[in-house]
């Protein structure tokens, strides 16, 4: 199985689900926002022929090629059923699973990715300088809404570590690079999970 990222951007979720699994893979460094001749360009044909919007993400499995990193950590924790990363299709734990999960893609990251765009991933006249304040704004009333979600417990579903969480650590830790205003509790939730063996393996193979 092959893993093509960049550095801790999405591409580390899949990368740290890997170690999680403790299964095999060769990780393929991708140059973002470079010129094609670049090595290992996302505007390489060759892997703009896996990932037509020549980012990152992408999963090589076989004939699989996935390029959407919440497809890829569910597939990578399936393949290892008995880590208990996801829970088991039919039980109520997985209804929760599914809610947080698409939460975290739907309104925790989104305003996280709002600044990217209009900081410096669009091209400069498709930016709104204003939309670092809505940005802002946004995250805040996501946290809010997460607390209601979460509860007081140590992970987030089942009493032990999932994929949610290894997905609200690194969004967290995506918020605090990007400067956004990260409350203590999440700030710590970040903390707690980046010392886990898995993400500290990770994070070596990116630095
Ligand atoms: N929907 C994709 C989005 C992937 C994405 O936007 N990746 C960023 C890095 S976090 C990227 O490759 N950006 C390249 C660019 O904007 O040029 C996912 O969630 O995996």
């Amino acid at each position: 199985m092959k893993l093509y990222g960049f550095g801790q951007s999405r591409s580390f979720r899949p990368l740290w689900a890997l170690e999680e699994c403790g299964l095999d893979y060769e990780y393929i460094a991708i140059a973002l926002r470079t010129d094609a001749e670049v090595a290992n360009s996302a505007k390489n044909p060759d892997y703009l022929a896996l990932n037509v919007q020549g980012k990152v993400p992408t999963l090589v499995d076989g004939d699989l090629v996935l390029t959407e990193c919440f497809a890829i950590v569910n597939y990578i924790a399936r393949l290892a059923p008995d880590s208990g990363l996801i829970p088991k299709i039919s039980t109520i734990g997985y209804a929760d699973y599914d809610e947080l999960i698409f939460f975290i893609l739907a309104e925790l990251e989104q305003p996280l990715w709002s600044k990217g765009k209009h900081a410096f991933a669009l091209p400069e006249e498709h930016r709104i300088p204003q939309m670092m304040d809505t940005a802002k704004f946004e995250f805040a009333k996501a946290v809010n809404a997460l607390d209601h979600l979460l509860g007081d417990e140590e992970f987030a579903i089942g009493n032990k570590f999932s994929m949610v969480d290894l997905l609200l650590a690194h969004t967290f830790n995506w918020a605090i690079r990007f400067e956004f205003d990260v409350p203590e509790k999440y700030a710590e939730l970040r903390n707690r999970h980046y010392k886990r063996p898995a993400a500290i393996r990770a994070l070596a193979v990116v630095e």
